[in-house]
């Protein structure tokens, strides 16, 4: 039996450690913890003490405001259910950190002393792990292995030295599956202490995540292990993903985490990149190499870049093709070259429920006025300034033009081409190809009315 006494004194001994090693904080103490709504992006916080950097913009998110406490720099997680704008026309209920999934993007600077305070106001328990980053065991944010669970109701305090500069990113490690499937993540960037080191003009941040909605509902299958049916970047889908708005000459960084259960190749159409960050760190400037794709691993970030020298509308997407595609997009069948006015009604006796691609491809889709039900998306849509684009899920411009401002990161708008730079129609004649060997059997856009079925292929005359 512990005496009173000797309790207090190796209390107050544990405590005098801690205190000595982290300033513990009063519950008085505790920051606001901002929240917000909006799907829009936000301006970059720049910093107003400590080192200058070049802050990060957030796809559709924001970066949370810290206050200084001492030397010690105070952010306050807030655990929450949420909802989410997945796309104009389709929302969710998902859960993250301050109003939003993901949450705010936490940026500091090399050495920077943090204190992350989280608040749980979710139905389970949490905690937040720091991915990527080097900090004591303890602060590692494993539930049951690391520290006890955050239970509902309950704010604990994280405390560490952000020892290297790099692409980061924050979850749950308690009860994952779940919480990553509800959408529990944020960004985490730390910038190099002398500002002037790996400096680039504009910085873009985003994680990628999966979900797997039926259409027309608002909550997620949580269990769901690969059918996943709409793939977001910040839980946005295009057309609802801001673009990448970028001064021509800009030198770009586009930061990417994959808290998915697949890779994604993330390809950048108009520039050759360097990969220069992983969540390891930087790459050593002579280890860069070049790359058009560059493939996010499951549970890693990557970042790239490039300077900005060729203005125009640059596609950014996962070549996935199924993940620049919305939901409904994975039981049709396929239809290319049939005649669908002639079989709908047999098919529809064999499979009542089929998906009518149409005739002529998936482009029909995006334009035709399907029904669909209540809070979905189409499988493809998004409307450019030359016709539709058959786009979904992760799918985004890289916007570079000729002198917009150094902070302007609003959308200005489709690229005008200067004339005589767009693909043209050739108004001529053109001619048979010549062809040697026997023709197909079946040619496409063929009428079903003109394929007679065998005879007793139904074993009937
Ligand atoms: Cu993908």
């Amino acid at each position: 039996m512990m005496s009173r006494r000797h309790f207090l004194s190796t209390s107050g001994l544990v405590l005098a450690g801690v205190s000595a090693m982290s300033g513990r904080v009063q519950a008085a103490a505790i920051p606001e913890a901002p929240t917000t709504r909006t799907t829009t992006m936000q301006p970059p916080l720049y910093p107003t003490t400590g080192p200058d950097y070049q802050p990060v913009v957030t796809l559709n998110g924001w970066t949370l405001p810290w206050r200084m406490n001492g030397d010690w720099k105070e952010f306050h997680l807030l655990a929450e259910p949420v909802e989410r704008e997945i796309a104009p026309g389709m929302k969710a209920h998902l859960w993250g950190y301050n109003g939003q999934t993901p949450g705010p993007t936490l940026e500091m600077v090399e050495g920077d002393k943090v204190r992350i305070f989280v608040t749980n106001r979710l139905p389970e328990h949490t905690t937040v792990h720091w991915h990527g980053m080097r900090v004591p065991s303890g602060m590692d944010g494993v539930g049951g292995l690391t520290q006890p669970h955050i239970e509902p109701g309950q704010t604990f305090v994280y405390e560490f030295a952000a020892r290297d500069s790099g692409t980061f990113m924050y979850h749950p490690h308690a009860d994952e599956m779940i919480q990553m499937a509800m959408g529990m993540m944020g960004s985490l960037v730390v910038h190099p202490r002398d500002p002037s080191e790996r400096r680039v003009d504009r910085d873009f941040a985003f994680l990628m995540s999966a979900y797997d909605f039926q259409p027309g509902t608002y909550l997620p299958k949580v269990a769901e292990m690969t059918e996943f049916n709409i793939w977001t970047w910040n839980t946005r889908v295009f057309p609802g993903i801001d673009p990448l708005v970028v001064r021509k000459g800009d030198r770009v960084r586009v930061r990417m985490g994959n808290l998915t259960m697949t890779n994604h190749p993330i390809h950048l159409h108009g520039y050759h990149f360097g990969v220069t960050c992983t969540d390891g760190g930087w790459v050593p400037d002579g280890a860069r190499w070049p790359e058009t794709s560059i493939d996010v691993p499951v549970g890693a970030l990557r970042a790239f870049e490039f300077v900005a020298d060729e203005a125009g509308d640059w596609a950014i997407h996962c070549h996935k093709t199924h993940h620049a595609m919305n939901a409904m997009g994975h039981q049709v069948k396929n239809y290319i070259g049939v005649n669908m006015k002639d079989v709908t009604g047999k098919i529809r006796r064999l499979a009542p429920n089929y998906m009518p691609m149409g005739s002529r491809g998936m482009s029909d889709m995006g334009e035709m006025q399907m029904p669909l039900p209540d809070n979905t998306l189409p499988m493809v849509a998004g409307g450019g300034p030359f016709g539709m684009m058959e786009m979904g899920g992760m799918f985004s411009v890289v916007k570079v033009r000729e002198g917009i401002d150094a902070k302007d990161y609003g959308d200005p708008g489709w690229y005008r081409h200067p004339e005589g730079t767009v693909a043209y129609r050739y108004a001529g004649e053109v001619a048979e190809p010549p062809r040697t060997g026997n023709p197909p059997s079946r040619t496409p856009g063929v009428d079903m009315k003109a394929v007679k079925p065998r005879s007793g292929a139904h074993g009937r005359h």
